[in-house]
Protein backbone atom coordinates (compact mmCIF):
# COMPACT_ATOMS: atom_id res chain seq x y z
CA UNK A 1 0.00 0.00 0.00
CA UNK A 2 1.25 3.34 -1.08
CA UNK A 3 2.85 5.15 2.06
CA UNK A 4 -0.28 8.69 1.29
CA UNK A 5 -2.83 5.68 1.82
CA UNK A 6 -1.42 3.95 4.84
CA UNK A 7 -0.31 6.82 6.55
CA UNK A 8 -1.72 9.94 5.49
CA UNK A 9 -0.07 11.88 8.91
CA UNK A 10 3.66 10.85 8.09
CA UNK A 11 2.66 11.34 4.56
CA UNK A 12 1.49 15.02 4.90
CA UNK A 13 4.24 15.67 7.35
CA UNK A 14 6.82 14.50 4.38
CA UNK A 15 5.03 16.83 1.84
CA UNK A 16 5.05 19.45 4.07
CA UNK A 17 8.74 19.33 4.59
CA UNK A 18 9.37 18.61 0.88
CA UNK A 19 7.75 22.33 0.45
CA UNK A 20 9.80 23.96 2.92
CA UNK A 21 13.23 22.57 1.53
CA UNK A 22 11.91 23.63 -1.59
CA UNK A 23 10.46 26.85 -1.23
CA UNK A 24 13.35 28.49 1.72
CA UNK A 25 17.14 28.80 1.37
CA UNK A 26 18.72 25.98 2.92
CA UNK A 27 22.47 27.76 4.71
CA UNK A 28 22.88 25.39 7.45
CA UNK A 29 26.62 24.55 6.21
CA UNK A 30 26.43 20.68 7.32
CA UNK A 31 23.21 20.01 5.14
CA UNK A 32 22.94 19.38 1.23
CA UNK A 33 20.31 18.03 -0.97
CA UNK A 34 21.00 14.41 -2.57
CA UNK A 35 20.54 13.36 -5.53
CA UNK A 36 17.27 11.27 -6.49
CA UNK A 37 19.59 8.19 -7.00
CA UNK A 38 20.97 8.31 -3.67
CA UNK A 39 17.54 8.83 -2.56
CA UNK A 40 16.27 5.48 -4.64
CA UNK A 41 19.40 3.58 -2.74
CA UNK A 42 18.62 4.69 0.89
CA UNK A 43 15.06 3.71 0.23
CA UNK A 44 15.63 0.39 -1.54
CA UNK A 45 15.41 -3.19 -0.27
CA UNK A 46 18.86 -3.26 1.40
CA UNK A 47 17.14 -1.97 4.42
CA UNK A 48 15.78 -5.72 4.67
CA UNK A 49 19.46 -7.37 5.59
CA UNK A 50 21.21 -8.41 8.06
CA UNK A 51 24.87 -8.54 7.05
CA UNK A 52 27.32 -8.25 10.53
CA UNK A 53 30.83 -8.74 9.56
CA UNK A 54 32.60 -7.15 6.30
CA UNK A 55 32.73 -8.32 3.00
CA UNK A 56 33.25 -12.19 2.28
CA UNK A 57 34.03 -12.62 6.59
CA UNK A 58 29.85 -12.27 7.48
CA UNK A 59 28.39 -13.94 10.35
CA UNK A 60 24.91 -14.30 8.20
CA UNK A 61 23.98 -15.88 4.93
CA UNK A 62 22.47 -14.43 1.79
CA UNK A 63 25.11 -11.84 1.93
CA UNK A 64 26.30 -12.12 -1.78
CA UNK A 65 24.76 -8.45 -2.68
CA UNK A 66 25.32 -7.02 0.16
CA UNK A 67 28.98 -7.75 -0.61
CA UNK A 68 28.95 -6.06 -3.79
CA UNK A 69 27.44 -3.10 -2.31
CA UNK A 70 30.01 -2.92 0.57
CA UNK A 71 32.83 -3.35 -1.31
CA UNK A 72 31.67 -1.06 -3.94
CA UNK A 73 31.15 1.59 -1.26
CA UNK A 74 34.86 0.79 0.04
CA UNK A 75 36.72 0.73 -3.57
CA UNK A 76 34.81 4.34 -4.56
CA UNK A 77 35.71 5.83 -1.54
CA UNK A 78 39.13 4.81 -1.71
CA UNK A 79 39.85 5.95 -4.92
CA UNK A 80 38.11 9.62 -3.49
CA UNK A 81 40.51 10.12 -1.21
CA UNK A 82 43.55 7.75 -2.23
CA UNK A 83 42.48 5.62 1.44
CA UNK A 84 44.34 2.79 2.05
CA UNK A 85 41.69 1.19 4.11
CA UNK A 86 38.15 2.26 4.09
CA UNK A 87 35.07 1.17 6.56
CA UNK A 88 32.13 2.14 5.47
CA UNK A 89 29.99 1.33 8.17
CA UNK A 90 29.96 3.70 10.93
CA UNK A 91 26.15 5.34 11.66
CA UNK A 92 27.12 8.84 11.44
CA UNK A 93 30.31 11.19 12.62
CA UNK A 94 29.78 10.80 16.16
CA UNK A 95 29.70 6.90 16.44
CA UNK A 96 33.05 6.99 13.81
CA UNK A 97 35.23 9.03 15.93
CA UNK A 98 34.32 6.94 19.34
CA UNK A 99 35.41 4.06 17.10
CA UNK A 100 38.48 5.95 16.39
CA UNK A 101 39.15 6.36 20.31
CA UNK A 102 38.20 2.56 21.26
CA UNK A 103 40.36 1.28 18.41
CA UNK A 104 43.62 3.57 19.22
CA UNK A 105 43.35 4.62 22.90
CA UNK A 106 43.40 3.26 26.20
CA UNK A 107 41.22 4.64 28.64
CA UNK A 108 42.42 7.71 30.44
CA UNK A 109 45.03 8.63 27.54
CA UNK A 110 45.56 11.93 26.07
CA UNK A 111 43.77 13.50 23.20
CA UNK A 112 44.93 17.08 21.84
CA UNK A 113 40.99 18.19 20.02
CA UNK A 114 39.97 22.17 19.44
CA UNK A 115 37.92 23.94 21.87
CA UNK A 116 34.30 23.44 20.27
CA UNK A 117 33.98 27.33 20.53
CA UNK A 118 36.64 28.01 18.48
CA UNK A 119 35.05 25.60 16.23
CA UNK A 120 35.70 22.21 17.46
CA UNK A 121 32.91 19.26 17.39
CA UNK A 122 31.10 17.62 20.86
CA UNK A 123 32.35 14.72 19.72
CA UNK A 124 35.81 15.92 20.25
CA UNK A 125 36.12 15.71 23.55
CA UNK A 126 33.49 18.32 25.01
CA UNK A 127 32.87 18.16 28.82
CA UNK A 128 29.56 17.24 28.35
CA UNK A 129 30.39 13.87 26.44
CA UNK A 130 31.35 10.38 27.47
CA UNK A 131 34.28 9.92 25.77
CA UNK A 132 35.43 13.26 27.96
CA UNK A 133 34.69 10.55 30.99
CA UNK A 134 36.53 8.13 29.45
CA UNK A 135 39.87 9.71 27.90
CA UNK A 136 42.22 13.09 28.31
CA UNK A 137 40.76 15.58 26.30
CA UNK A 138 43.11 18.99 26.45
CA UNK A 139 41.39 21.73 24.16
CA UNK A 140 43.56 24.31 21.86
CA UNK A 141 42.15 27.19 20.19
CA UNK A 142 42.45 29.19 17.46
CA UNK A 143 44.54 32.89 17.66
CA UNK A 144 42.94 36.63 17.71
CA UNK A 145 43.97 36.50 13.87
CA UNK A 146 41.75 33.57 13.50
CA UNK A 147 44.22 30.74 12.56
CA UNK A 148 44.69 27.91 14.43
CA UNK A 149 47.12 28.27 17.57
CA UNK A 150 49.11 25.83 16.08
CA UNK A 151 52.41 27.41 18.57
CA UNK A 152 49.43 26.33 20.92
CA UNK A 153 49.12 22.70 20.04
CA UNK A 154 53.07 21.98 20.09
CA UNK A 155 53.43 23.51 23.46
CA UNK A 156 50.04 21.17 24.45
CA UNK A 157 51.86 18.48 22.80
CA UNK A 158 55.12 18.83 24.35
CA UNK A 159 53.85 19.26 27.87
CA UNK A 160 50.60 16.37 27.92
CA UNK A 161 52.59 14.06 25.52
CA UNK A 162 49.07 13.29 23.93
CA UNK A 163 48.13 9.63 22.35
CA UNK A 164 46.42 11.29 19.60
CA UNK A 165 46.62 15.13 17.95
CA UNK A 166 43.15 15.95 16.36
CA UNK A 167 42.05 18.53 14.06
CA UNK A 168 39.11 19.17 11.56
CA UNK A 169 36.46 20.87 12.67
CA UNK A 170 32.42 22.16 12.51
CA UNK A 171 32.44 26.05 12.47
CA UNK A 172 36.24 26.83 11.45
CA UNK A 173 36.10 28.33 7.99
CA UNK A 174 39.76 28.59 7.20
CA UNK A 175 42.27 25.69 5.53
CA UNK A 176 44.55 23.02 8.09
CA UNK A 177 48.06 22.71 7.84
CA UNK A 178 47.89 18.88 8.02
CA UNK A 179 51.75 18.51 7.67
CA UNK A 180 52.49 20.76 10.45
CA UNK A 181 50.48 18.74 12.78
CA UNK A 182 52.12 15.82 11.54
CA UNK A 183 55.40 17.30 12.13
CA UNK A 184 54.22 18.30 16.17
CA UNK A 185 52.60 14.51 16.72
CA UNK A 186 56.03 13.09 15.30
CA UNK A 187 57.79 14.94 17.38
CA UNK A 188 56.32 13.68 20.65
CA UNK A 189 55.03 10.52 19.21
CA UNK A 190 51.56 10.90 19.01
CA UNK A 191 49.33 9.25 16.46
CA UNK A 192 46.95 11.97 13.79
CA UNK A 193 43.44 11.97 13.38
CA UNK A 194 41.29 14.62 11.17
CA UNK A 195 37.34 14.88 11.14
CA UNK A 196 36.65 15.88 7.80
CA UNK A 197 32.98 15.63 8.41
CA UNK A 198 32.16 19.42 6.84
CA UNK A 199 34.87 19.39 3.81
CA UNK A 200 35.40 16.15 2.45
CA UNK A 201 33.20 16.67 -1.28
CA UNK A 202 35.80 19.98 -1.06
CA UNK A 203 38.65 17.79 -0.01
CA UNK A 204 37.31 14.58 -2.68
CA UNK A 205 37.13 17.36 -5.38
CA UNK A 206 40.59 18.67 -4.72
CA UNK A 207 39.48 21.92 -3.51
CA UNK A 208 40.67 21.54 -0.05
CA UNK A 209 44.11 19.78 1.18
CA UNK A 210 43.82 15.92 1.77
CA UNK A 211 44.98 14.73 5.04
CA UNK A 212 44.40 11.08 4.24
CA UNK A 213 47.98 10.30 2.82
CA UNK A 214 49.67 12.05 5.42
CA UNK A 215 47.43 11.12 8.50
CA UNK A 216 46.80 7.92 10.44
CA UNK A 217 43.17 8.05 10.60
CA UNK A 218 40.35 10.27 9.12
CA UNK A 219 36.77 10.29 10.12
CA UNK A 220 33.80 11.93 7.72
CA UNK A 221 30.01 12.05 7.56
CA UNK A 222 29.01 11.56 4.28
CA UNK A 223 25.84 14.08 3.97
CA UNK A 224 27.46 17.70 3.88
CA UNK A 225 29.77 18.86 1.61
CA UNK A 226 29.87 14.82 -0.14
CA UNK A 227 26.49 15.27 -0.29
CA UNK A 228 25.62 11.63 0.26
CA UNK A 229 22.49 9.91 3.03
CA UNK A 230 23.14 10.49 6.33
CA UNK A 231 26.17 7.99 7.45
CA UNK A 232 30.14 7.93 8.57
CA UNK A 233 32.97 6.51 7.29
CA UNK A 234 36.30 6.07 8.59
CA UNK A 235 39.71 5.87 6.35
CA UNK A 236 43.11 4.99 7.99
CA UNK A 237 46.37 3.31 7.23
CA UNK A 238 46.78 -0.32 6.45
CA UNK A 239 48.60 -0.84 9.42
CA UNK A 240 45.39 0.33 11.59
CA UNK A 241 42.64 -1.59 9.47
CA UNK A 242 42.33 -4.40 12.14
CA UNK A 243 42.02 -2.12 15.02
CA UNK A 244 39.33 -0.16 13.59
CA UNK A 245 36.77 -2.53 11.99
CA UNK A 246 37.10 -4.46 15.45
CA UNK A 247 36.31 -1.57 17.10
CA UNK A 248 33.27 -0.47 14.57
CA UNK A 249 32.00 -4.10 14.55
CA UNK A 250 31.82 -6.23 17.17
CA UNK A 251 33.13 -3.52 19.26
CA UNK A 252 30.36 -0.65 19.06
CA UNK A 253 28.41 -1.54 15.93
CA UNK A 254 25.47 -4.28 15.42
CA UNK A 255 24.52 -4.83 12.07
CA UNK A 256 25.55 -2.13 9.21
CA UNK A 257 22.54 -0.32 7.23
CA UNK A 258 23.29 -1.63 3.85
CA UNK A 259 20.85 0.45 2.35
CA UNK A 260 22.53 3.56 3.69
CA UNK A 261 25.88 2.32 2.02
CA UNK A 262 24.43 1.05 -0.78
CA UNK A 263 22.93 4.83 -1.04
CA UNK A 264 26.89 6.04 0.21
CA UNK A 265 28.31 4.25 -3.09
CA UNK A 266 25.92 5.98 -5.46
CA UNK A 267 27.16 9.31 -3.57
CA UNK A 268 30.68 8.41 -4.21
CA UNK A 269 29.96 7.52 -8.01
CA UNK A 270 28.73 11.20 -8.24
CA UNK A 271 31.64 12.63 -6.23
CA UNK A 272 34.10 10.84 -8.70
CA UNK A 273 32.11 12.30 -11.78
CA UNK A 274 34.00 15.59 -13.39
CA UNK A 275 31.07 18.08 -12.14
CA UNK A 276 31.44 17.26 -9.04
CA UNK A 277 34.50 19.29 -9.01
CA UNK A 278 32.26 21.76 -10.61
CA UNK A 279 30.35 21.69 -7.94
CA UNK A 280 32.70 22.10 -5.20
CA UNK A 281 34.57 24.86 -6.47
CA UNK A 282 31.20 26.70 -6.98
CA UNK A 283 30.64 26.02 -2.92
CA UNK A 284 34.12 28.06 -2.34
CA UNK A 285 33.05 31.17 -4.68
CA UNK A 286 29.39 30.57 -3.60
CA UNK A 287 31.11 31.27 -0.09
CA UNK A 288 33.90 33.71 -0.76
CA UNK A 289 30.78 36.06 -2.04
CA UNK A 290 29.07 36.09 1.58
CA UNK A 291 32.41 36.83 3.26
CA UNK A 292 32.79 39.78 0.72
CA UNK A 293 29.34 41.37 1.57
CA UNK A 294 28.84 40.82 4.59
CA UNK A 295 32.01 42.59 5.42
CA UNK A 296 30.91 45.12 3.17
CA UNK A 297 28.14 45.49 5.72
CA UNK A 298 30.06 45.43 8.89
CA UNK A 299 29.52 42.05 10.18
CA UNK A 300 32.36 40.68 12.22
CA UNK A 301 33.17 37.18 10.61
CA UNK A 302 35.25 35.15 13.14
CA UNK A 303 38.60 33.73 12.03
CA UNK A 304 38.69 36.72 9.32
CA UNK A 305 37.03 34.74 6.51
CA UNK A 306 36.29 31.53 4.93
CA UNK A 307 38.77 29.16 2.93
CA UNK A 308 35.99 26.64 2.33
CA UNK A 309 32.24 26.38 2.61
CA UNK A 310 31.23 28.13 5.79
CA UNK A 311 30.61 31.43 7.86
CA UNK A 312 30.50 32.18 11.38
CA UNK A 313 29.17 35.53 12.09
CA UNK A 314 29.39 37.47 15.23
CA UNK A 315 25.57 38.81 14.94
CA UNK A 316 25.38 40.58 18.35
CA UNK A 317 27.32 43.98 17.08
CA UNK A 318 24.02 44.36 14.69
CA UNK A 319 22.02 44.23 18.39
CA UNK A 320 20.51 40.29 18.16
CA UNK A 321 21.33 36.99 19.82
CA UNK A 322 22.26 34.37 17.32
CA UNK A 323 19.06 32.52 18.60
CA UNK A 324 17.17 35.70 17.87
CA UNK A 325 18.85 35.91 14.23
CA UNK A 326 18.26 31.97 13.66
CA UNK A 327 14.03 32.84 14.46
CA UNK A 328 14.39 35.98 12.25
CA UNK A 329 15.22 34.21 9.53
CA UNK A 330 13.13 30.75 10.18
CA UNK A 331 10.50 33.71 9.75
CA UNK A 332 12.21 34.75 6.21
CA UNK A 333 12.45 31.07 5.20
CA UNK A 334 16.43 31.36 5.53
CA UNK A 335 17.56 28.36 7.59
CA UNK A 336 21.13 28.86 9.23
CA UNK A 337 22.09 27.66 13.04
CA UNK A 338 22.60 30.57 15.61
CA UNK A 339 26.39 28.77 16.96
CA UNK A 340 29.02 29.77 19.38
CA UNK A 341 31.79 31.97 18.74
CA UNK A 342 35.37 31.42 19.99
CA UNK A 343 35.16 31.88 23.97
CA UNK A 344 31.26 32.76 23.65
CA UNK A 345 30.39 34.69 27.06
CA UNK A 346 26.31 33.92 26.21
CA UNK A 347 24.47 30.75 26.88
CA UNK A 348 25.12 27.84 24.21
CA UNK A 349 21.42 27.93 23.24
CA UNK A 350 21.57 31.76 22.30
CA UNK A 351 25.30 32.27 21.49
CA UNK A 352 26.39 35.66 20.04
CA UNK A 353 26.94 33.98 16.64
CA UNK A 354 24.83 31.92 13.27
CA UNK A 355 26.53 29.77 11.34
CA UNK A 356 25.66 29.34 7.52
CA UNK A 357 27.50 27.91 4.58
CA UNK A 358 26.81 26.83 0.51
CA UNK A 359 26.42 23.53 -0.12
CA UNK A 360 22.70 23.06 -0.27
CA UNK A 361 22.06 26.49 -2.05
CA UNK A 362 25.15 25.45 -4.84
CA UNK A 363 23.47 22.54 -5.30
CA UNK A 364 20.20 23.77 -6.14
CA UNK A 365 22.31 25.75 -8.90
CA UNK A 366 22.76 29.43 -7.24
CA UNK A 367 26.18 30.96 -7.91
CA UNK A 368 27.68 34.54 -6.86
CA UNK A 369 25.20 36.99 -8.17
CA UNK A 370 22.52 34.71 -5.83
CA UNK A 371 24.81 35.26 -3.01
CA UNK A 372 24.85 39.17 -3.53
CA UNK A 373 20.61 38.70 -3.06
CA UNK A 374 20.88 36.71 -0.39
CA UNK A 375 23.45 38.32 1.92
CA UNK A 376 20.27 41.50 1.54
CA UNK A 377 17.80 39.76 2.47
CA UNK A 378 20.13 38.41 5.38
CA UNK A 379 20.75 41.49 6.30
CA UNK A 380 17.63 43.02 6.64
CA UNK A 381 15.95 40.14 8.16
CA UNK A 382 18.58 41.00 11.02
CA UNK A 383 18.32 44.32 11.27
CA UNK A 384 14.49 43.91 11.04
CA UNK A 385 14.62 41.03 13.30
CA UNK A 386 11.26 42.05 15.42
CA UNK A 387 9.18 43.75 12.53
CA UNK A 388 7.43 40.61 11.71
CA UNK A 389 6.03 42.21 8.63
CA UNK A 390 9.15 42.75 6.58
CA UNK A 391 9.97 39.56 7.31
CA UNK A 392 6.97 38.27 6.06
CA UNK A 393 7.77 40.46 2.65
CA UNK A 394 11.17 38.75 2.35
CA UNK A 395 9.76 35.45 2.92
CA UNK A 396 7.93 36.25 -0.22
CA UNK A 397 10.62 37.59 -2.03
CA UNK A 398 12.63 34.54 -1.19
CA UNK A 399 9.83 32.32 -2.20
CA UNK A 400 9.30 33.13 -5.33
CA UNK A 401 13.09 33.71 -5.89
CA UNK A 402 13.24 29.59 -5.58
CA UNK A 403 10.78 28.78 -8.02
CA UNK A 404 14.26 28.94 -10.38
CA UNK A 405 15.79 26.58 -8.56
CA UNK A 406 13.52 23.17 -9.04
CA UNK A 407 14.34 20.93 -5.90
CA UNK A 408 12.39 16.77 -5.97
CA UNK A 409 9.97 17.92 -9.02
CA UNK A 410 8.56 14.84 -9.03
CA UNK A 411 9.05 13.32 -5.69
CA UNK A 412 4.94 13.11 -3.82
CA UNK A 413 4.65 11.32 -0.69
N1 LIG B 1 25.67 18.57 13.56
C1 LIG B 1 26.80 18.71 12.66
C2 LIG B 1 26.96 20.10 12.20
O1 LIG B 1 25.95 20.76 12.01
O2 LIG B 1 28.07 20.55 12.01
C3 LIG B 1 28.03 18.20 13.23
O3 LIG B 1 27.81 17.00 13.85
Amino acid sequence: MKLSQYDPEISEALNREKTRQQTGLEMIPSENFVSEAVLEALGSIATNKYSEGYPGKRYYGGCQEIDVIEQLAIDRAKQLFGAEHVNVQPLSGAPANLAVYVALLQPGETVLGMDLSHGGHLTHGHPVTHPAKVWNFIRYKTTASGEIDYADIEAKAREHKPKLILVGYSAYSREIDYARIKQIADEVGALTMADIAHIAGLIAAGEMANPVPLFDVVTTTTHKTLRGPRGGMIMCKAIHQKAIDKAVFPGLQGGPHENVIAAKAVAFKEALEPTFKDYARQIKLNAKVLEVEFLARGYRLMFGGTDNHLLLIDVSTKGVTGGEAEKALDKAAITVNKNAIPDDTRPPLDPSGIRLGTPALTTRGMKEDDMKKIVEWIDQAIVNATDDGKLAEIRREVEAFTKNFPLYPNLEY
